[in-house]
């Protein structure tokens, strides 16, 4: 069997419980690739990893390798193919006595794992090790990681495929189609809610989604309202935020890059602006992306953009821009 080293951080979670069965059961690296699991929490948690740990044994997985817990993530680090980096400080946590709050606090507290978890990755994962970052804030988190990292081999995302995936079950039930007749899906800019998701270069068999809907009040503001309010629909709805569809969408974004992208389709994830579509350099921007046989990712080219698609593309662009400038002393 082959082997793949997997590190994950915040594993004892919501999101990191839905997320380790569905790695280490042969769906997303193949029934032929052994798991290897370093599960990563907080000192404070560290051991309810064990009960994580006898559950997936339990599990009776072939392709189960061997699962180590830490709370250092330079031990962790080590040799690692994928990180998914899932832990992160949420908003409206109480630390030494304040209410976490402001974006602004929020992402200097995220900040600072950020830039531990880039150090240690990029010092010690394999050179083409892939890292998505699922923690909000999701893009400026890969942001601080990508930067301390400082490896140009390796590749670092932030994920937007939960979006993409909302975005495409609200079409599919507009247009009474299957999930999988919906390709080209892209989320532009910011995992919140400036995210653009563009139907226009979305395709239903060869076609424009938003030609075949055909309604722009539906798309402008109801489909935009909903896929970009959604995480507070199920937080309103559940009492807690989305786990079992973030958990999916990652798993979604692994696979995304394990084989080459068919010719009919991207994926979406943010990555590091190369000024695509004027997006300014040193963001972490969603884009189209595919990925090659070999696994590097590119970024689509060429697509076109209409006005109103520009002018919501600048608002992300410009919320990414204000959250680099809350953490540049961490650059
Ligand atoms: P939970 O609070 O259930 O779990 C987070 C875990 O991370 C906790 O167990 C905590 O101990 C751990 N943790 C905190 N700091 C850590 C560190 N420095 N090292 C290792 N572990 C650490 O949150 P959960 O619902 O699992 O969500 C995790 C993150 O995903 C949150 O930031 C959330 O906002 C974000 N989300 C991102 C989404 C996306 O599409 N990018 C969607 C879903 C989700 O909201």
């Amino acid at each position: 069997m082959k082997e793949i080293n997997v590190l994950v951080t915040g594993a004892a979670g919501q999101i990191g419980y839905a997320l380790l069965t569905r790695l280490a059961s042969g769906e997303t690296f193949g029934k032929d690739t052994r798991v290897n699991l370093n599960l990563v929490e907080v000192p404070q948690v560290v051991s309810k990893l064990e009960g994580s740990k006898m559950e997936l044994e339990d599990c009776g997985f072939n392709t189960l390798g061997e699962i180590k817990s830490f709370s250092d993530i330079n031990e962790a680090a080590g040799d690692i193919d994928w990180a998914l980096l899932v832990g992160s400080i949420p908003r409206g946590i109480t630390i030494n006595g304040k209410k976490i709050e402001e974006r602004a606090d929020l992402l200097k507290i995220n900040g600072g794992i950020f830039t531990e978890q880039g150090k240690a990755l990029g010092e010690n994962a394999k050179q083409n090790a892939k890292i998505l970052v699922v923690g909000n804030p999701a893009n400026t988190n890969a942001l601080i990681g990508c930067t301390h990292g400082n490896n140009s081999t390796q590749t670092w995302m932030a994920m937007t495929a939960l979006d993409s995936n909302r975005a495409k079950a609200q079409v599919a039930n507009k247009c009474n189609v299957e999930i999988s007749d919906i390709k080209k899906m892209t989320i532009w800019g910011n995992h919140s809610p400036t995210m653009y998701p563009d139907l226009d270069n979305a395709e239903i068999n060869n076609e424009s989604v938003s030609a075949l809907i055909n309604d722009k009040d539906w798309i402008e503001n109801d489909f935009l309202q909903i896929v970009q309010q959604r995480g507070k629909a199920i937080i309103d709805a559940r009492g807690a935020s989305s786990a079992t569809s973030a958990a999916n969408a990652a798993i979604d974004t692994v696979k995304a890059t394990l084989s080459e992208t068919a010719e009919n389709d991207w994926f979406s994830a943010a990555v590091m602006s190369d000024g695509s579509y004027n997006v300014p350099e040193g963001i972490i921007f969603g884009f189209p992306l595919r990925a090659s046989s070999s696994g590097e990712i590119s970024i689509v080219q060429n697509l076109p953009i209409s006005e109103y698609a520009q002018n919501k593309i600048n608002l992300t662009t410009q919320e990414l821009l204000d959250e680099k400038k809350d953490i540049s002393d961490l650059l």
